[in-house]
């Protein structure tokens, strides 16, 4: 049996540069929920799922930087939206390689069918899985994988 299996849990949820601003901007694009709302959505599912959520937002790629390494040996997986991060983040992507969790990359749109700038992730290929385009219901889903992927 898993020894996580009847253990709590913590999961990090981490949102890039600008998504502070989700819910009074480019709806078409990334909805109208604000960043609240996904993050309070998240605690009471984790509340379900017997998973503390730690949620933190940042402008700045040090301070996600920073928050990555402090949650070595703290948090037991990782949802992350590195948001313009993602296409660009060497440090971001150092980090996450640090980590032996689990982490889902997640995205609100399908970057995949957008400019051709954001077809590259920086992540993709160092993160457990990717999650793109479901909007905020991406967010959900990676959080019940998580608690799959740890308590198989
Ligand atoms: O689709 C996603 O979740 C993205 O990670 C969002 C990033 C974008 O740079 C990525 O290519 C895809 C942008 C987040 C900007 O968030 C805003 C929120 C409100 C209003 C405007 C932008």
């Amino acid at each position: 049996m898993s020894e996580k299996k009847n253990t709590p849990l913590n999961v990090l949820v981490l949102h890039g540069p600008n998504l502070n601003l989700l819910g009074t901007r480019e709806p078409e694009i990334y909805g109208s929920d604000t960043l609240e709302s996904i993050n309070a959505a998240l605690k009471k599912q984790g509340k379900v799922l017997d998973i503390t959520v730690e949620a933190f937002q940042s402008n700045h790629e040090g301070e996600l930087v920073e928050k990555i390494q402090s949650s070595i040996s703290v948090q037991d997986g990782l949802i992350i939206n590195p948001a313009a991060y993602t296409h660009t983040s060497v440090a971001i992507r150092d980090a996450l390689l640090m980590l032996d969790i689990p982490v889902i990359e997640i995205h609100l749109s399908n970057i995949y069918k957008r400019e051709s700038f954001r077809h590259r992730s920086m992540m993709a290929d160092v993160v457990t899985g990717q999650i793109s385009g479901l909007g905020v219901s991406g967010y959900t889903l990676a959080l019940t994988a998580l608690a799959e992927l740890i308590r198989p």
